[in-house]
């Protein structure tokens, strides 16, 4: 009983040792890529020599005695195993094929973890101390023997079980000690490293010239309202006077998405909004992202931002209207700028005009920039037409109201003196820094 439980004892632990010794997992793989180059420069794989190859390999991994990004060596020698059974079965004078099978290997061993060892020894210890192992079932059958040997064979056996349950217990520790060590090394911090440097942004130019315009209207007593972006054909054409007819209604002009919802090409809707859910007097200026369907050059763009204003109150004449927008663009560029009105056409505003301003590169004289005109275009304005007025429920004998609209892509250019539109939307930093 002894001597068998003695034999058993000593397989168990040469096993328990065998199965925790641990190699470096990268040393392994170097020796794989080595094999890989090795075939790689053949032109012809022989088998033969194929499973010498691995064979000296598996030499290299057992002699690999680094315990650092530890991995079970068995588990390793095991899968090259695995790869010389793949190439005895087949036939390797294909070189593509003896890659593909390393490939394999090398992603086999990537996979390989100290979790293999611990279960390689989980399973060693139920073979070997398990209810059903063969040292429980002899230590059972001690109390069958007589009085006289019972004493010493059961102090002598339970000597041997615990002598491999402590071969056990010390490689159990080793493996979770390996493990502690490399989670410490993964998740090492260095304190000393220097920063990630953060890149702080700019205000975009349209962001700082509506922040201007803003803060003008708003000192001007105006409100700043917001509104949707998708909106009906009645709020974006038909409430504002637009006739069917009208071009700028055509898919050609305006993106649709459906039948009677758009995408607003400009953001009077939000006029319509306020005018039909407020009273007067209303002054408000609405400032935001618009979409027309042009195509993208040095000035058009088929999203592009607005400003509209509109002043709605009783007796609001063009007097009040041209008063407002000349110290609007006075303030925006300065006192000098000297502004005039053309008569113009919008189906929206009757009567409607076009401002515009002296040049202020040549300061009127004319030069290329203002084509030799003296004066520059800014804006479109009028008083509000009596029909859009009537939609809005708002009594056009009573009330009266002056709208003006700009795209601030332009004004923002005129000011900077950009000459194409796309700078705009590249969030390229050296442009967007000069600002
Ligand atoms: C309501 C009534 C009237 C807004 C106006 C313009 C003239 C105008 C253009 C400037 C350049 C559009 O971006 S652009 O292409 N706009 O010329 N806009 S009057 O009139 C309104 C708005 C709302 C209820």
């Amino acid at each position: 009983m002894i001597s068998k439980a003695k034999e058993i004892e000593k397989e168990a632990i040469i096993s328990v040792k065998e199965a925790a010794i641990l190699i470096n997992k990268k040393e392994a793989i170097n020796t794989i890529n080595i094999l890989k180059e090795t075939i790689s420069k053949k032109d012809k794989v022989d088998k033969e020599e194929f499973i010498v190859a691995i064979n000296s390999a598996k030499e290299e991994i057992n002699s690999i005695t680094s315990e650092k990004e530890a991995v079970s060596k068995k588990e390793v020698v095991n899968a090259f195993n695995k790869l010389a059974e793949t190439i005895k079965n087949k036939d390797t004078a294909n070189k593509e094929e003896a890659i593909r099978a390393i490939n394999v290997l090398k992603e086999d061993i990537s996979n390989i973890s100290l979790d293999s060892a611990v279960k390689e020894l989980t399973n060693l210890k139920i073979k070997y101390l398990g209810k059903k192992s063969e040292l429980s079932l002899i230590l059972k059958s001690v109390s069958k023997l007589e009085d006289s040997e019972r004493k010493e064979v059961g102090k002598a056996l339970n000597e041997i079980f615990k002598n491999v349950k402590d071969a056990f217990d010390v490689e159990f520790k080793k493996i979770k000690e390996k493990e502690i060590e490399q989670k410490i090394q993964l998740e090492k911090i260095d304190v000393t490293l220097p920063g990630k440097k953060v890149v702080i942004g700019e205000m975009h130019p349209i962001s700082k010239v509506l922040n201007k315009i803003n803060d003008i209207f708003i000192s001007l007593g105006f409100s700043i309202v917001d509104g949707p972006e998708i909106e009906t054909d009645y709020y974006n054409f038909e409430a504002l006077n637009i006739p069917k007819d009208h071009p700028a209604r055509n898919t050609q002009d305006t993106f649709y998405i459906a039948e009677n919802l758009l995408l607003r090409s400009q953001t009077s809707p939000v006029q319509i909004h306020t005018m039909q859910n407020s009273k007067p007097p209303i002054k408000i200026l609405s400032p935001g992202r618009v979409y027309r369907a042009d195509a993208t050059d040095a000035t058009h763009s088929p999203v592009f931002h607005q400003v509209e204003g509109l002043l709605v109150d009783k007796n609001i004449s063009m007097a009040n209207l041209k008063a407002i927008l000349e110290l609007f663009i006075k303030k925006l560029y300065s006192n000098n700028v000297k502004v005039r009105f053309r008569p113009h056409h919008f189906p929206f505003t009757e009567p409607s005009a076009e401002m515009d301003i002296s040049c202020f590169k040549c300061g009127g004289v004319g030069c290329p920039l203002c084509k030799y005109e003296g004066f520059i275009e800014v804006l479109g304005c009028g008083m509000v037409h009596e029909n859009v007025l009537k939609n809005c429920n708002i009594n056009p004998e009573v009330y009266s109201g002056f709208a003006f609209g700009l795209g601030l892509e332009r004004i923002v250019m005129m000011l900077y003196g950009i000459t194409d539109l796309r700078l705009f939307y590249e969030n390229d930093m050296r442009f967007l820094k000069q600002f």
